[in-house]
């Protein structure tokens, strides 16, 4: 209409108006199709309530039929946090202000590793912004909260057709006061092998940018010059720096040498020297015990007495809490803990316990006050060998295949994820030799990586890679959306596909989203600030002789329907 009506006026035509202000201010003209948007979404809806929910959920976890009632927050701004002394005083002046905080320092990992342990990383965003804001006002004292990175980078856009970008620009917007911390992968940034190394430049810079503050650097393998990267990366992106020492063995026990104090002292002093703010032992598997704990967190704190020492765990075998207030005595500064709902097993041990068990001793957290309590909001080894381990574990069951057969077969399987990635070097080498069966043998003539694999590879060309994603998906590509490209091309690829077929999903409710809607059920669905659709499921159709049913709504007061594929 608007068209049509500017094209009949008279002035218009003889260009007798003055239209130089939408020559300049195009951009106000590029309306964007409600209407289709809410079409795709009707097209999604339909499809779960025909076929059943759209994204493989590993866990037993179902939706809540149940709308969780969300704890208001006062007017007005948050408390002050440790982010606005790392805003005031840099990575430096924080690192000194976590050193000379008198109690035990908590990082809350329940919106990134404590989902990604129990949940398959499986929490939306959707959710995660509903909490945002009590989380703000309520545990301001937080070291930080972990938010993002590991795998909640894939997860978003490969099962929850969102955009981790997004999560992390909404969430800082929620969250001004505490200091949001992600795991990189080192050179491996957020995925399962060696990007080239402006690719991972770039992901801290524009990571930065939308809102990260603290980079926790690791390697699975402890393979410094891919750690070193990953810091370099953080460092210049202008973050706080986080090297962590992935931990294995037990220290503790003198039979046990590979693995060994020594070996962790000296990687440590590498660190130190490398430039990080903060150190941090990362106990992905759960292996630290009280003694272990006592043993190497004393050590680390006896030589570098001025760096803010940082410990994670997983609570897997339950002795979670007991360790992290070992390491707490013994010097450590920050220990990782989730919300009590999301704690134990194989996510992080719960804060409520380690608030109880600190209080009134000089290591009192003095963040929380009981209240908090109620808030009700099979991993090991560590990314990328946990998945080739996994995978190898998998196939050795189905394929009822021994240890020594798996030590001198050479199959398909193994071919791929052990020649053709671990020992080339492709992701790095760890200390002391691979295990058998020995990389001469599985190799044979294949070529071999010397030196950290990102260093070979060609430069990431962002330029040709945004051209073409425009060309694919049209010119609202941003440099976020080429940064998701150049993690995970087929990924995002499928995620823009599918977004485009089915619209914004992120902005349905999560059971919505899972289970869809019953018949009958009226709803409304924000699509963006100030749009909301009135959406009424009304019936399923019977199947038509192609296959299809036809799946009827209210849209705004209006009937609308669509024709779904029934796969079922
Ligand atoms: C990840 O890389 O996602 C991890 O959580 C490693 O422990
Ligand atoms: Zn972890």
């Amino acid at each position: 209409p608007f068209l049509q009506n500017v094209l009949s006026n008279h002035q218009f035509l003889h260009s007798t108006v003055d239209t130089q202000f939408i020559d300049e201010n195009q951009n106000l003209f590029v309306m964007k199709p409600v209407q289709n948007r809410a079409q795709k979404l009707l097209h999604y809806l339909g499809h779960v309530m025909v076929n059943g929910p759209t994204t493989p959920i590993p866990v037993k976890a179902k939706p809540s039929s149940i709308d969780p009632v969300i704890p208001t927050v006062p007017m007005g701004d948050p408390s002050l946090g440790f982010r606005d002394v790392l805003l005031r005083e840099g990575p430096e002046g924080f690192a000194k202000a976590v050193r000379a905080h008198p109690g035990l320092l908590l990082m809350d990992t329940t919106f990134r590793d404590a989902h990604q342990s129990l949940l398959a990383t499986r929490v939306r965003t959707h959710d995660l912004k509903k909490i945002a804001p009590y989380v703000s006002h309520n545990f301001n004292n937080l070291f930080s909260l972990e938010n993002w990175g590991g795998a909640t980078f894939d997860v978003a856009m490969r099962f929850l057709y969102e955009c981790p970008w997004k999560r992390l620009q909404e969430l800082r917007t929620l969250v001004p006061n505490v200091p949001f911390q992600m795991l990189l992968r080192g050179a491996n940034a957020v995925g399962y092998t060696n990007y080239p190394d402006n690719a991972v430049f770039k992901f801290c810079e524009v990571a930065k940018e939308n809102g990260m503050d603290i980079f926790r650097v690791f390697d699975s393998l402890n393979y410094l010059p891919n750690m070193i990267l990953g810091m370099e990366a953080a460092g210049r992106a202008g973050g706080v720096v986080e090297a962590a020492i992935s931990y294995t063995g037990d220290v503790s026990d003198p039979m046990r040498q590979k693995y060994s104090l020594a070996y962790y002292v000296k990687l440590t002093e590498e660190l130190m020297k490398a430039g990080t703010h903060v150190l941090c032992i990362k106990d992905m598997a759960g292996l630290l015990k009280p003694e272990s704990s006592r043993i190497l967190i004393s050590a680390l704190r006896d030589r570098y007495p001025d760096v803010p020492i940082h410990v994670h765990t997983h609570d897997t075998a339950g002795a979670g809490v007991a360790a992290m207030l070992a390491c707490a005595e013994a010097g450590a500064d920050v220990v990782d803990v989730a919300v009590d709902s999301m704690a134990g097993m194989t996510s992080q041990p719960s804060m409520g316990a380690m608030v109880a068990c600190t209080k009134g001793t000089k290591l009192d957290t003095v963040v929380l006050g009981e209240k908090h309590y109620k808030i009700h909001v099979q991993k090991q080894k560590v990314t990328p060998s946990s998945k080739i381990v996994g995978d190898l574990a998998q196939f050795m069951v189905q394929n009822n295949l021994t240890r020594e057969e798996v030590c001198t077969c050479i199959c398909l399987y193994i071919h791929y994820y052990i020649s053709v990635y671990l020992f080339p070097g492709l992701g790095g080498d760890p200390s002391g030799d691979h295990p058998p069966p020995h990389q001469e043998h599985v190799l044979k003539s294949l070529p071999r990586i010397e030196g950290r694999p990102g260093a070979t590879l060609p430069p990431l060309d962002f330029d040709a890679l945004e051209a073409g994603l425009r060309l694919l998906h049209g010119d609202d590509i941003t440099e976020e959306d080429v940064m998701s490209a150049a993690m995970y091309p087929k990924v995002f690829q499928e995620y823009k596909e599918f977004t485009g077929s089915f619209g914004p999903v992120d902005c349905l409710s999560t059971r919505l989203f899972l289970d869809g809607p019953k018949i009958a059920e009226e709803f409304q669905v924000e699509i963006e600030r100030g749009k909301t659709l009135h959406i009424k499921a009304l019936a399923v159709g019977d199947l038509n002789k192609t296959g299809q049913r036809g799946v009827f709504f209210e849209l705004n007061g209006q009937l609308r329907s669509v024709l779904v594929k029934d796969n079922v």
